[in-house]
């Protein structure tokens, strides 16, 4: 079977995955875009070779869609998702699966009211899919370097997503490193607090950097930089630290350039050149997944409502002046 897919939002991410889906991967056919902005859907549909459709309500009811994808704004992601699942479509939310807590349950119940053999919500943690993050897992498993005590994260954007604020950094940027630190220590975050540095002042509308401290249920802290404004590369570090070793994301770079005395290396300007592969990895097991009507090994909506819940302690502390806060369970 060959899985149309409908794509909501033809921004950076929506284009992305139709041309992912469009010439690597395979089983799938783009069959609709749509968008708030009718010109950008219909470059994007040309270039797939799909049809345009009028919105998102359009798009999830057209009979030449059996699965979409939805990587339109955050703050719509809730009620597309939601739209999905009353005409029993498989989606693939980008993350986060929504901003709010509120919305992240009205969603899991929505679905699991259905009581379906396989769920209909996917979300979009393509981190899971990264090869380095697996690889990070199987070390820790192996024991080498004995039992994780601490980790550090960094997530570093050249420049920030136009129009957010200090909570959206949080809800868009660092929802990466929330969901992805609970994945590699196979242990839930339940307590967290938000600490501010010195702000950049090439951003007025945000606190940049901003440091997150995560501890699992494990007690393994976690100390998180986030710094969307860090305008030298799109850059993310993750080291694990152990009783006997650390195990290190190595560094992104594609070549190391020598001369004159000095070495350089390339950064890549944002987040699509560093996790192509995992983002095709996780396009492709989510369509192999929905052709055999089997779960996807995607991200769950319980996943997301899960690293929504401790984004909304994160963002509890940071108005709260940085005081611990548990995660809502
Ligand atoms: C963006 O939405 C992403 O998902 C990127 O991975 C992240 O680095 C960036 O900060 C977000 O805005």
């Amino acid at each position: 079977m060959t899985v149309r897919v409908g794509i909501i939002g033809a921004g950076a991410m929506g284009a992305d995955h139709a041309r992912r889906l469009h010439s690597a991967v395979s089983g799938a056919t783009v069959t609709a875009v749509t968008d708030i902005d009718h010109d950008r859907a219909a470059a994007l549909a040309e270039q797939v070779g799909a049809e345009v459709r009028a919105d998102a309500g359009d798009l999830i009811t057209a009979d030449a869609v059996d699965a979409v994808i939805i990587a339109s704004h955050d703050s719509v992601h809730a009620d597309q998702v939601a739209a999905c699942l009353a005409h029993r479509v498989p989606v693939l939310c980008e993350k986060p699966l929504a901003p709010t807590v509120a919305d992240c349950a009205r969603l899991v119940a929505a679905e699991e009211a259905l009581d379906l053999p396989v769920p209909l919500i996917s979300v979009g943690f393509m981190r899971r899919f990264h090869p380095p993050y697996a690889e990070i897992v199987e070390a820790i498993d192996s024991g080498v370097i004995g039992e994780p005590l601490l980790a550090r994260c960094s997530h570093r954007n050249v420049i920030a997503y136009p129009g957010g604020d200090s909570a959206a950094t949080i809800t868009n940027s660092a929802i990466h490193e929330i969901d992805i630190v609970g994945w590699l220590l196979g242990s839930p975050i339940t307590e967290v607090s938000w600490h501010a540095t010195r702000s950049t002042s090439l951003d007025g509308s945000r606190q940049d950097p901003q440091v997150l401290l995560l501890r699992t249920a494990s007690g393994v802290l976690t100390v998180v930089d986030v710094f969307v404004n860090a305008r030298y590369g799109y850059d993310v570090r993750c080291e694990v630290v152990g009783e006997t070793g650390t195990v290190n994301l190595a560094p992104a770079h594609s070549i190391t350039v020598d001369h004159a005395l000095t070495s350089t290396a390339a950064y890549p300007e944002d987040w699509l050149p560093l996790f192509a592969e995992a983002y095709r990895r996780e396009l492709q097991a989510w369509i192999d997944a929905v052709a055999a009507g089997r779960p996807s090994p995607l991200a769950t909506a319980r996943d997301g409502l899960q690293a929504t819940r401790v984004a909304a302690a994160l963002v509890e502390s940071m108005n709260g002046g940085g005081v611990p806060v548990k995660v809502q369970s």
